[in-house]
């Protein structure tokens, strides 16, 4: 099931992008904050700070303007290279007012509370992982140690690309062969150990960088086969530049997305889009100074910083979040979501490499690749 899931997952997000559904901070400026999370010690709390910055990029358009990250700059102007060639338009984007501090992001306590200011709620912490000591938690994860072959990775999933320590867990990406695959990746999965029903799901993670990365953060429902079952796409990054054709600075952005199909598909209907097949992407977000230009580099990248990836949950919506800025949501309350988002739902983390969706790695990759997460936390 899970490999049918990846490898659909991976097939429609490609459709997706048939489709030219960039993402909304792709086409309109807007606004957005970064959180300056800081990586600390299995001692230390989470310092959770904000930044202003008002680095200036050397990002000079085609009219003779020059961008400055921190301003907002409100039309879309088209880039020339030094030939002369007409490129992709570049649009950029800016900070909203700061927060200075992230409730609830120092808990590590299960029974501590925080009110979220996206949704106005107030939760209690139920479940963590904050990957304390020095192996990975089985009552919690179960390492994949497979190939994806379905999804077109170029990975093998290794239990050893799973690294706890100094309070923290590292997923590796590799340059390696090993049975038969020429990188390999990771994954660990909850199913049968951690469910839930709603509530607020997230991580604070560092993402790794470069093309053919493909880290993740989701859920799937823990009754039924895929696309049944309900999947929830918390966070997936499709690294760096595909080379020129549309995912220019894709280590700056991250998508949420959801995928089921009506209740009485059948196997010859549950798998397509013109069918029974339903899929929402409901968040999509660029860091501030994000430039969809192939040719504009040195833009804050995901791996720069520790952030909070996350949902919040409840019978009516799911809304996706990074660090305290919403990034969307969607309703859930069509009568064909109910059994996919109205069950108990496992996670799974996992960083692959290469596959349909981000294509290969290329010599601009950097290996290895550290997808590090301080910890996991589920509120109710
Ligand atoms: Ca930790």
């Amino acid at each position: 099931m899970k490999k049918i899931a990846v490898f659909l997952c991976g097939l429609m997000l490609i459709s997706v992008v048939g489709c030219n559904n960039q993402p909304a901070t792709d086409t309109n400026t807007t606004t957005a904050t970064t959180i300056g999370a800081q990586s600390t010690s299995a001692t230390q709390e989470q310092t959770v700070g904000t930044q202003e910055q008002s680095t200036t990029v050397a990002d000079t358009t085609a009219n003779g303007q020059t961008t400055t990250k921190g301003q907002t700059t409100t039309n879309s102007v088209v880039a020339t290279t030094t030939k002369g060639q007409v490129q992709q338009p570049i649009v950029t984007t800016t900070r909203p007012k700061l927060q200075l501090d992230i409730s609830g992001a120092n808990i590590k306590t299960v029974g501590g509370k925080m009110h979220s200011t996206i949704s106005g709620k107030n939760y209690t912490l139920k479940w963590i992982d904050d990957f304390e000591g020095t192996t990975l938690n089985t009552n919690n994860w179960t390492p994949s140690n497979d190939a994806n072959y379905n999804n077109g990775e170029l990975n093998y999933k290794r239990p050893e690309n799973i690294v706890v320590k100094d309070g923290t867990v590292t997923l590796f990406g590799k340059k390696e062969n090993y049975k038969g695959k020429e990188y390999t990746g990771a994954n660990m999965v909850s199913k049968n150990k951690v469910e839930y029903r709603y509530g607020k799901f997230e991580m604070l993670a560092k993402l790794p960088y470069g093309k053919g990365m493909w880290p993740a953060f989701w859920t799937m429902g823990v009754e039924e086969g895929w696309p049944w079952c309900g999947e929830i796409d918390i966070m997936e990054m499709i690294g760096d530049s595909d080379g020129g054709k549309w995912n220019f600075n894709g280590d700056s952005k991250f998508m949420a997305t959801i995928h089921w199909c009506k209740p009485e598909a059948t196997w010859e209907t549950a798998y397509d889009k013109n069918k029974d097949k339903r899929e929402i992407g409901f968040g999509s977000y660029a860091l501030p100074g994000f430039v969809n230009s192939p040719d504009v580099t040195g833009i804050e990248k995901l791996a720069d910083k520790f952030h909070i990836y996350g949902i919040e949950w409840s019978s009516t919506k799911i809304i996706s979040y990074i660090d305290n800025i919403k990034v969307g949501e969607v309703d859930i309350t069509d009568p064909t979501m109910r059994v996919a988002f109205h069950q108990p739902h496992y996670m799974l983390v996992n960083l692959s490499i290469g596959g349909r969706w981000p294509g290969a790695p290329d010599e601009t990759t950097v290996f290895p690749q550290k997808y590090i997460i301080d910890w996991i936390k589920i509120w109710q």
